[in-house]
């Protein structure tokens, strides 16, 4: 799989990706994160990316044409499955979601900054809006992180066979794991649960599958 984001702030990505499963899937070739820098396909000298609304209002708004030079020189190379931007007011991110994200082959995520960008991208130039959640970021940065780390842990071979056995069959349902502890079984007088000692498998399962909590939003 291969990411390309674009964005106004590429320095925030040099984090969020070298947690261990994301850098051990890009290490692995599992997935290809590419971030291009808005700026560099700017206008004119000072490289513009935004200007005044049209109409006025405060605030600035990103402008058509580095977009358009961005994907279109993205695009000479790559065909594109999916060109998301994220949005507040796109359609809410799921597990589901991320699920078929991992069967695209190329994505896009473009980033918002500012009061927006102007609606022609969005009409145009985008196949998917996305938003993390019901609340307002500055940029749509961190929230594009959100949707990388959840789909590219997903992908075959990014989480070894141990780490995974625990939520597998709990991911499939689309619920929470349930509770889990190691050693010590006392520490400070808190305990871990008798059952998960009784050596019952189908008790333990049973009591697992209790505790685990549905999700609530699924789309
Ligand atoms: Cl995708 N972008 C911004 N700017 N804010 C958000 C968001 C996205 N998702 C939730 N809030």
């Amino acid at each position: 799989m291969r990411i390309d984001i674009v964005s106004i702030a590429p320095k925030i990505f040099q984090g969020p990706f070298y947690n261990y499963i994301v850098k051990r899937a890009i290490n692995k070739g599992l997935v290809n994160i590419n971030v291009h820098d808005l700026r560099e396909y700017g206008i004119g000298k000072r490289k513009k990316v935004d200007d005044y609304p049209y109409g006025g209002g405060s605030g600035m708004v990103i402008k058509i044409e580095p977009v358009y030079k961005c994907f279109s020189k993205l695009s000479e190379k790559i065909n594109y499955d999916e060109i998301i931007f994220m949005t507040p007011d796109g359609m809410l991110f799921s597990q589901k979601y991320a699920e078929y994200l991992t069967y695209k082959k190329n994505i896009i995520i473009l980033c918002g900054h500012y009061k927006g960008i102007d609606q022609r991208i969005r009409d145009n130039l985008i196949s998917k809006e996305i938003s993390i959640g019901n609340y307002v970021l500055s940029g749509g940065e961190l929230a594009a992180a959100v949707v990388i780390e959840s789909v590219v842990r997903l992908l075959p071979g990014a989480i070894k066979n141990k780490e995974s056995i625990i939520t597998d069959s709990f991911q499939k349902k689309y619920v929470i794991a349930p509770p889990i502890y190691t050693r010590p079984r006392i520490y400070k007088g808190w305990k871990v649960p008798k059952i998960l000692f009784s050596g019952h498998h189908k008790k333990i399962k049973n009591w697992l599958q209790k505790k685990s909590v549905p999700f609530i939003q699924q789309k």
